[in-house]
């Protein structure tokens, strides 16, 4: 019986409560059955770029294994499952030929979740974009919306008969930011102009991929999933408030406001100094209704007013206190209000977490077993702060932790973890972890009602 029965017993039957993952965190087998490269492949080739040079292979090996992925889904009581489609398995040059081989590989494994009672929700872009779209000019040029537009259509038209939820894009912010700003993601371009060109063709072939759905899958429910590190003030000065105010406007306002207002926060792009590439009727399409909302939360922000500073004159630092594996601060209360905001501010539709998660140095222990206390009050914090922003009306469907299982966490490599199951790599062999079983518990009786 589960420790967090009163807990449990706050969601409302038919919550989804499922786990996520990405094609490019776990399916390995990067060259096998036509797959293109995608940038990920590429960006790890590059001297100092990710943790020890390591790379999607071999991943989880889930490509191979995608059976034991299921049966772990099934011991934790699963109704849903979050993964994403590899693009360059599907077109390998990211636009043209379709490869069969790949595009099999996902009907057998939707056919095969379906069997289980799991519901499938895949994602259509998770990071791993066709590197030959890349030496095309990347998400900075207005062809690649129209390419994923395309795919999405490939897609929609293959699986649009037994897959209902649908999200485009995962994490845009990630995409443009880190990939184009920092650089510290694929492709590794470190460009202001390029970045924000990126983040508004990133929307682009979010609205034309709905639409694209919309005329093939009618029945479709189309989301986009998007990450945000909501501001804390650094002190209670008027001055840091206010710069949280702008900090939220370059991180959840650029990338709610196009979508739910139809447009862009002009004080980002004034103060970033660079043009965007807007063309008639984009906006429309970037705002077109929207189905459900994904929200990804891991952490917030300590955000401080910075006078000489360059843009949006703000500083950036995780919170006090305790630190997850990644050096993350943690607060559930904030992404209680976040939920909240997407129902008063945004109106958005109806909200599930998308991801939300630690990663723990875990390791196995002389019993067998993973103990990993740590991930489970980070669990239940998070459910706690869910369940009262249902409390307080919002219309929230479903959570997926993250994630399933231990995997490539992209420049971290293989260091950092995760899962609700471990994974030894050396083998492969998956073991739920004590966090996972807590889990599996708690979902038994929120499913049971
Ligand atoms: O592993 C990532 C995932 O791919 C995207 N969201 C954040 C996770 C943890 O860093």
């Amino acid at each position: 019986m589960s420790r967090y029965l009163d807990l449990a017993r706050r969601f409302p039957k038919g919550f989804a409560w499922g786990f996520g993952t990405s094609s490019y965190q776990i399916e390995g087998a990067t060259k096998e059955d036509g797959r293109g490269e995608s940038i990920w492949d590429r960006f790890a080739t590059i001297p100092g770029k990710t943790h020890r040079g390591e790379n999607g292979e071999p991943g989880t090996d889930s490509y191979h294994r995608w059976r034991e992925d299921i049966a772990v889904l099934k011991e934790l009581g699963a109704t849903a499952y979050r993964f994403s489609i590899a693009w360059p398995r599907i077109l390998p040059d990211g636009t043209g030929a379709v490869n069969p081989k790949g595009l099999a590989w996902y009907e057998r494994f939707v056919d095969a979740l379906l069997e289980a009672g799991i519901e499938p929700f895949p994602t259509l872009y998770h990071w791993d974009l066709p590197q030959r779209l890349e030496d095309r000019g990347g998400w900075p040029a207005r062809d690649t919306a129209l390419a994923f537009s395309d795919y999405a259509g490939v897609m929609l038209g293959a699986l649009g008969d037994r897959v209902t939820h649908w999200s485009t894009l995962n994490e845009p912010l990630c995409s443009a930011w880190l990939g184009y700003l920092h650089g510290s993601m694929a492709p590794g371009i470190q460009d202001a102009q390029a970045a924000f060109s990126a983040s508004h063709h990133l929307l682009l072939g979010h609205g034309l991929a709905v639409q694209a759905a919309r005329s093939i899958a009618p029945k479709a429910q189309m989301g986009i999933v998007l990450n945000v590190g909501p501001g804390m003030p650094a002190s209670d000065s008027d001055e840091d408030r206010e710069a949280v105010r702008r900090h939220d406007a370059s991180d959840s306002g650029w990338f709610h406001d196009p979508i739910y207002f139809g447009r862009y926060p002009q004080e980002v792009i004034d103060a970033a100094g660079i043009t965007m590439p807007i063309q008639a009727n984009d906006l429309a399409t970037i705002s077109a209704r929207l189905d459900w909302h994904g929200l990804n939360y891991y952490f917030p922000a300590k955000i401080g007013n910075d006078p000489h500073g360059a843009g949006l004159k703000t500083t950036w630092d995780h919170i006090d206190g305790p630190k997850t594996d990644m050096g993350w601060g943690m607060n559930a209360g904030v992404m209680r209000d976040f939920l909240i905001k997407l129902k008063n501010h945004w109106k958005a539709p109806k909200i599930y977490i998308t991801e939300n998660g630690s990663a723990w140095p875990d390791s196995i222990a002389s019993d067998g077993k993973i103990h990993d206390p740590q991930r489970e009050a980070y669990l239940i914090d998070h459910l706690t702060a869910a369940a009262e922003a249902i409390e307080a009306g919002v219309d929230l469907r479903g959570y997926f932790g993250w994630s399933l299982l231990d995997n490539y966490e992209w420049a971290y490599g293989y260091d950092k973890r995760f899962g609700y199951a471990y994974v030894d790599y050396a083998t492969q062999k998956r073991t739920i972890k004590e966090s996972g079983r807590a889990f599996a518990d708690l979902i038994k009786v929120a499913r049971a009602g």
